[in-house]
């Protein structure tokens, strides 16, 4: 036993209980524990080492073919009434859906062990983080909690012996049936229940289920913001650091906007970036009024295809020691990994995701899941904040919201006020692809990228982000939209996104700092053309303005959406948001 707090002890002894394991072991963190664990999981081929020169201490791994992303119609968030996980979250009353997780988890766990996994979100000593136990019967959830939180005995000196404030997370691998696969939030109970599954994202319960669902609602009741945010510093050739969260649905690449590498002007003036978070944000209101902001996570857990020299070459250099591979090709000639996208070489000698035999110069079908992944510490990553363990956390100057908008949305744009900028993230949207199955360009609304990952009332959810605004005042970061995704009439996309994206928040940042003009449009203010720098671009200054129109017939249409969006949380949205897009047809119809 690692603790002596009763509430910790009393939990597990009831999960024992429950779930009847023939061992129990507590994770204590250290290396030796962990390295025998790695053992184990290769002697029983559950994951696998690979050359140990060319991605020292890397394991592979491949889950069920059945059990690939997060599943969100499974996904649900028990609080005491409907009412509190409000219309966008799936919901069933606590103790009905007990009743139907308790046979589940009887016996479970017999013939194998338990581990009972301290972990704390932020780092050990922050007044930002939060502390939770997870019980499993998988030691890939082990090693991957390892990376990606802070793991181990600290842990529970960070709760102290008389806490109660922990997050209970209760996991076991049962069958894998996607039938009974159940990813359950009782935010009222500070617990989260996950079974039949063995993916990352259901099975990493330190992650969305704490992190953003429960962590959202405590953030609601204690005066702070969990968010799907991304953190970045932008350090001047003077070596200050101004930093940016901003939030995108799933799939848009803020993983690379975390990680971006300065263009050439920015780089040999001396300007870099650094990286303190790449999918989640715990933001609070500092000492000096200011807006604050921690990663609670400690490891970075991307989507693997695509990453590559070019898109990503920070993320790649992560992955190149003490990282976990999930669903990606094996290259059996020299036991390294590969996937889609990483370069024009896939491996003839290899198995596929699902670990058949694989021939990569001819095979017509993927080798690597498109939701493969990388669990990297974020210790490896070449551009990590040196702020990045700092218990304060780091101010946050601006906010920055964007979605996937072929048409709609400009480049860039600021918000009028903190308000105006609660309704430019409430109404943020992504329009489907090719890549998804379904119709393409239907608008999908996706309010802070908090979506899938409110766990509770979204309408109180809005209401929340108006009153963290009014405790901020004068002292709130200053919040944006940006899309990089308009496309011509090829479909082709204008603006060239990666590393060039800096220039768009070199304004944004230039904004904050009473720097830059703007011109105030209907919807914001947008930058005077000739304040996004150019140079080093093959893209006129034409083709910027094109970039930054906006067409008032479109935005009629997406302000008629919305009505339909806002419509759902009926008299929970805030009167505000209701008065923001009232302004927004007004201004628009001048
Ligand atoms: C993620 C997601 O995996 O947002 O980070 O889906
Ligand atoms: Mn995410």
């Amino acid at each position: 036993m690692l603790t002596n707090n009763k509430n910790v002890l009393k939990w597990v002894d009831e999960m024992v209980a429950l779930c009847k394991p023939d061992n129990v072991v507590w994770i204590d963190g250290s290396e030796e524990q962990l390295q025998a664990l790695r053992e184990e999981a290769i002697s029983t081929g559950e994951m696998e080492a690979l050359n140990n020169e060319k991605l020292p201490g890397c394991l592979l791994h491949r889950t069920d073919p059945t059990d690939v992303a997060r599943v969100e119609d499974r996904t649900f968030i028990c609080s005491n009434t409907k009412e509190n996980a409000g219309p966008t979250n799936n919901w069933k009353d606590p103790e009905e859906m007990w009743a139907i997780l308790e046979p589940m988890y009887n016996g479970v766990m017999k013939g194998k062990t338990m581990y009972v996994i301290p972990y704390s979100m932020g780092p050990i000593g922050s007044k930002m983080s939060k502390v939770g136990v997870e019980v499993t019967d998988s030691i890939y959830v082990v090693l991957n909690m390892d990376i990606m939180t802070r793991m181990g005995k600290d842990a529970f000196v960070q709760l102290g012996d008389t806490s109660n404030d922990f997050v209970r997370g209760l996991h076991a691998k049962a069958d894998l049936d996607p039938e009974k696969r159940y990813i359950c939030h009782f935010p009222e109970k500070n617990s989260i229940c996950s079974i039949n599954s063995g993916y990352g994202g259901n099975v990493l319960l330190g992650k969305k289920c704490f992190a953003l669902r429960i962590a959202s609602y405590q953030g609601k009741n204690e005066g702070w913001m969990a968010e799907h945010m991304l953190i970045l510093g932008i350090e001047n050739p003077q070596g200050e650091v101004k930093y940016i969260c901003a939030a995108f649905p799933s799939a848009c690449g803020k993983t690379n906007l975390a990680m971006l590498i300065p263009p050439e002007i920015y780089a040999k003036q001396g300007y870099k970036v650094w990286t303190v978070g790449d999918d989640i944000a715990w933001l609070r209101q500092g000492d000096d009024g200011r807006l604050w902001a921690i990663n609670p996570e400690n490891g970075f857990f991307g989507v693997a295809p695509g990453t590559n020299l070019k898109s990503n070459p920070n993320a790649l250099h992560t992955t190149e020691r003490d990282t976990i591979f999930t669903n990606v090709v094996h290259n059996l000639d020299d036991d390294t990994v590969w996937w889609e996208g990483l370069d024009k070489n896939p491996p003839k000698h290899a198995l596929d995701w699902k670990g058949n035999p694989w021939d990569g110069t001819t095979s017509t079908e993927k080798g690597a899941h498109p939701n493969s992944r990388f669990t990297a510490p974020a210790r490896n990553c070449p551009c990590i904040s040196k702020e990045f363990n700092n218990p304060q956390g780091v101010p946050i100057s601006a906010i920055v919201f964007g979605g996937r908008r072929a048409k709609t949305a400009p480049l860039v744009y600021q918000s009028f006020d903190w308000a105006h900028g609660v309704f430019v993230g409430s109404i943020m949207a992504s329009e489907t692809t090719a890549a998804a199955a379904g119709a393409v360009g239907v608008v999908r609304r996706d309010p802070m990228a908090m979506l899938p990952f409110c766990g509770y009332n979204m309408g109180d959810y809005f209401a929340h982000w108006l009153e963290m605004g009014e405790k901020l005042g004068d002292k709130a970061p200053k919040i944006f939209n940006v899309n990089w995704f308009r496309t011509d009439d090829e479909g082709h996309f204008i603006w060239p996104g990666f590393g060039d994206n800096m220039r768009v928040l070199m304004w944004i940042l230039d904004r904050c700092e009473g720097k830059a003009d703007a011109v105030e449009t209907a919807i914001g203010y947008e930058p005077k053309p000739e304040d996004i720098n150019l140079e080093g671009l093959n893209l006129s200054i034409d083709t910027l303005k094109e970039l930054l129109t906006v067409d008032p017939q479109l935005w009629k249409e997406d302000a008629d959406g919305i009505e339909a969006f806002y419509a759902k949380f009926g008299d929970k949205l805030p009167a505000k948001l209701r008065e923001e897009l009232n302004s927004l047809k007004d201004r628009l119809s001048k």
